[in-house]
């Protein structure tokens, strides 16, 4: 089934305004939902104001939908409860209020810092498992377990995709690895919505020739990435990675930040 009426949570965000972008007047509906001002409604787009740590608001939210594409949550590292009412409690009353709803899939926006305290000499598949490098990498690990148990304990089609770097374009050595540009994200978010899968999870990423993932399982769903991060190359700097561990562990920054662990056990 190709989904009509499409929930956008996180819309007044960055990768949210780029969705709602190239999204206009694709579907039936374009719901638009985020804590803080979106704007006027343009033609086929719906605005709800809405807390995901709201159960009952996101219940009423999901009401509808064919698809929901999830990029509302705090994208950065920050304290535990911050973390926990947007990213985690936030994230279950959305597959909650989809299963309710008897929503088709949910796309699910994951984070390379899931398994950012892996070795970049290490080439990760989704099925690589979580090892998250910071409490937010943890919440979005939390989210890919949550979106298995709706996948196949109710029935609730879940793409999960750890994103990397999504950004106009490469502005530092890491992003070379790590980069997924605007249009990329795009035409994975679409795979998310027409394919078949149950409970997925892909990186999000360009065809970037430093690439640290085997995204061949995206490849298979039939997403075909346009851009490689290598164009850039001469142009970025490696000035923001400052330690050993920042340059060697795929979370880059996010490794030594309040690290005090034992480096050996780091393989
Ligand atoms: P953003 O911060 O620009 O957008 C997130 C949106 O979520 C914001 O508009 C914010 O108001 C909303 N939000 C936060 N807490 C909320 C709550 N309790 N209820 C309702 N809305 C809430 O972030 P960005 O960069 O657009 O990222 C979107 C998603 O993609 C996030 O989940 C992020 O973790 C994930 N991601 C983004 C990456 C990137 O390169 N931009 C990389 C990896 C993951
Ligand atoms: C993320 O998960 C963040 O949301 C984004 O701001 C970047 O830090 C990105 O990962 C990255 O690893 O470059």
């Amino acid at each position: 089934m190709i989904p009509k009426r499409i929930l956008l949570t996180g819309a007044a965000g960055l990768l949210g305004g780029v969705l709602r972008r190239s999204f206009a007047g694709q579907f039936q509906l374009l719901r638009l939902s985020d804590i803080v001002s979106l704007g006027e409604a343009g033609e086929g787009e719906e605005i709800v104001t809405c807390d995901l740590a709201d159960a009952a608001a996101v219940e009423a939210l999901c009401k509808g939908m064919d698809a929901i594409i999830h990029l509302g949550g705090i994208p950065y590292e920050t304290g535990w409860p911050e973390l926990l009412r947007s990213n985690i409690i936030g994230t279950i009353n959305l597959y909650e209020g989809a299963r309710r709803a008897g929503v088709d899939r949910v796309i699910f926006a994951s984070s390379n810092h899931a398994t950012g305290m892996h070795p970049n000499d290490r080439t990760l598949s989704g099925e690589s498992p979580a090892r998250p490098d910071s409490r937010y990498g943890l919440t979005k690990a939390i989210g890919e377990d949550v979106a298995a148990l709706y996948a196949y304990k109710h029935g609730i089609r879940s793409f999960c995709i750890r994103i990397g770097s999504c950004l106009p374009k490469p502005d530092n050595k890491r992003a070379l690895s790590t980069w997924l540009s605007h249009g990329d994200f795009v035409r994975l978010v679409q795979v998310g919505l027409k394919a078949d899968y149950v409970h997925e999870i892909v990186y999000g990423v360009s065809k970037n020739t430093r690439s640290w993932w085997d995204n061949s399982a995206a490849y298979r769903l039939g997403y075909e990435p346009q851009d490689d991060a290598e164009v850039y190359a001469a142009e970025v700097g490696d000035i923001e990675l400052k330690t050993d561990l920042a340059r060697n562990y795929q979370g880059g920054n996010f490794v030594p930040d309040e690290f005090s662990g034992r480096k050996e056990w780091l393989d």
